[in-house]
């Protein structure tokens, strides 16, 4: 409230007049006409293209960067980040138009800051973010879209076996979206031999997934129980699927 007598100082020392004095310098090489050369080129092609790409290209970075964070985050923490971006805009909108004396090095040097600090966060985030894009990509052969065309019913056990069968076992079913069903004896887990469906893996111990689906195309595929030792003990099958 009384804070605004300290605002209306000259203050730093520096005459008001310097910052009157800056669009006069600018204000005769506007009005220079077509002779006024290279200066007259600059303020009117260059900085006319400049100024909106380089504003394009901070709102490029700003909405990337806070795209990024939106999606490193839960849906929680989206809206709370987002209104934490509301109050801070708001906050330094009013500060700004609060501190009309602000110098302009001193509004560049703030939003300078800004851009840093989202950028920084972005950069921090873009792991997370990363790793979600991944996921999407292997998915489309661990549980794809569609319903089922087969299932194959695995059970661990007795031993080292799928089934009872060691190492021989052979499963079939047909080509697209199969679902392999696991259980039995606790302990084992169910993986395809294949780097592509490397995001699929079954268990049978309490708290693993017991059931999904796959795209299986025509071909023969191993499957194997992951836990050192028991695969060549005997828990490796095949799936056969038939070409259409
Ligand atoms: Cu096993």
């Amino acid at each position: 409230m009384t804070d605004t007598t300290t605002l209306d100082e000259p203050g730093d020392g520096t005459p008001a007049g310097d910052e009157s004095l800056e669009p006069l310098v600018e204000n005769p090489v506007l009005g220079a006409g077509v002779d006024g050369g290279d200066d007259a080129v600059k303020t009117r092609l260059l900085l006319p293209f400049l100024l909106p790409a380089l504003s394009m290209a901070i709102v490029a970075v700003l909405v990337l960067n806070i795209s990024r964070l939106f999606l490193a985050g839960s849906s929680d923490a989206a809206v709370v980040i987002g209104i934490i971006i509301t109050l801070a805009i708001l906050g330094g909108a009013s500060l700004i138009a609060a501190l009309p004396r602000l110098r302009t090095a001193t509004l560049a040097m703030i939003l300078g800051a800004v851009l840093l600090l989202v950028s920084g966060a972005g950069l921090v985030a873009l792991g997370p973010s990363l790793d979600d894009g991944e996921g999407g990509a292997t998915s489309s052969l661990v549980n794809p879209p569609g319903q089922p065309v087969g299932t194959v019913s695995v059970t661990a056990g007795p031993g080292f076996t799928f089934n009872g069968v060691a190492d021989t076992g052979n499963y079939s079913a047909p080509s697209g979206v199969v679902k392999i069903d696991y259980g039995g004896a606790s302990g084992h887990t169910l993986a395809i031999q294949d780097p592509k469906y490397a995001a699929f893996e079954l268990g049978t111990s309490p708290g693993t997934k017991h059931s999904a689906t796959v795209l299986l195309n025509p071909g023969t595929y191993t499957i194997y129980c992951t836990v050192p030792g028991h695969e060549a003990a005997g828990m490796k099958a095949t799936i056969t699927i038939a070409p259409k």
